[in-house]
């Protein structure tokens, strides 16, 4: 099996420096020669440099979005990495990044697996403000309304650094895990569009075991469809995975993290994951190493290392 990896060195999606160099602090800690030993070919995909350099000299708001054409720029690039592995029948693995990315993964995976693929989002954070819902502007916390066409005409006109992403990803496909901090109007949203989350609250109700199950249940009954996973590692705890841009208390642990992980890689669906907001600038060196560590575990754990 080959795994196509991009990394995506693009901070653009919030306000930290640092985030940038997630993927790269990745690479450095050995992420690639761990897959290659679990007996995974890789691909890597080409240009890394260019997130970085195609960044616009000039990226004015438009409404509240901040940096709005470069994030549209890049995340239009990672579709067409994405894409390009998944075409191939690679398992397509995102390093980023902030999380603004995955609009543009979700837009490349889906492009190749249509609207049967199911997203599972584990993450604090429920990342569904619209252009005009979002009170920060910073356009990390808004891919899932992009890929889910939650926006109003107004909000992507023609000419929309956005407007060539479609809605590509059905609102019943989506499922959330790890969420603790919700605006006020995603959870209208949320609530609309009757998406389906499975909240901090939840896990400690039913345990993670019965959380991960039910939320397949909910996508993925037969365990049939194709699964994109993105992880944010602020789902899991401060503790656990300090050094990110939005950390919020009361996470997931360590083995919670990682069971989600290896109960999908158990399904054999996964088809993308992506592993976003590491940010090696923040926090001492050790906080680095720690969330540098488990953001390479759970990628392992999600192409399944600990299954036996
Ligand atoms: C908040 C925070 N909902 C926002 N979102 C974050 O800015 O839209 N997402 N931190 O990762
Ligand atoms: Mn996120
Ligand atoms: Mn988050
Ligand atoms: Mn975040």
């Amino acid at each position: 099996d080959t795994v196509g990896i991009t990394c995506v060195p693009f901070s653009g999606g919030q306000p930290k420096g640092g985030v940038d160099d997630g993927p790269i602090e990745m690479i450095r800690f050995g992420i690639l020669d761990q897959i290659q030993g679990m007996g995974y070919q890789i691909e890597l995909s080409e240009g890394m440099d260019k997130y970085r350099t195609m960044q616009p000299a000039s990226d004015p708001p438009i409404g509240n979005m901040k940096n709005p054409r470069y994030v549209g720029m890049a995340a239009r690039r990672v579709a067409e990495q994405v894409q390009s592995h998944c075409k191939q029948g690679r398992l397509a693995v995102t390093l980023g990044g902030d999380h603004s990315i995955a609009m543009g993964t979700l837009a490349g995976s889906s492009s190749v697996y249509g609207s049967d693929m199911c997203v599972v989002w584990v993450d604090a954070h429920a990342d569904i403000n619209t252009p005009s819902s979002t009170d920060s502007g910073n356009l990390h916390g808004c891919p899932l309304s992009f890929v889910l066409g939650l926006c109003d005409k107004d909000e992507v006109p023609a000419n929309s650094p956005f407007e060539w992403i479609k809605p590509c990803i059905r609102k019943n496909r989506l499922v959330y895990i790890g969420l603790r901090d919700v605006d006020a109007a995603e959870k209208v949203i949320l609530r609309k569009h009757g998406i389906r989350a499975f909240s901090m609250h939840d896990v400690d109700k039913h345990g993670i075991g019965r959380v991960v199950e039910m939320a397949l249940d909910h996508v993925n009954p037969d365990r049939s469809r194709p699964i994109h996973m993105s992880f944010d590692v602020d789902a899991l705890d401060p503790s656990v995975a300090p050094a990110t841009g939005t950390p919020v208390r009361g996470g997931l642990t360590f083995r919670e993290g990682h069971y989600i992980c290896e109960a999908v890689a158990e399904t054999g669906c996964l088809v993308a994951l992506d592993l976003v907001e590491v940010n090696p600038l923040l926090g001492d060196p050790e906080s680095l190493r720690q969330t540098v560590a488990v953001g390479c575990s759970l990628v392992r754990s999600s192409l399944g290392e600990s299954l036996l």
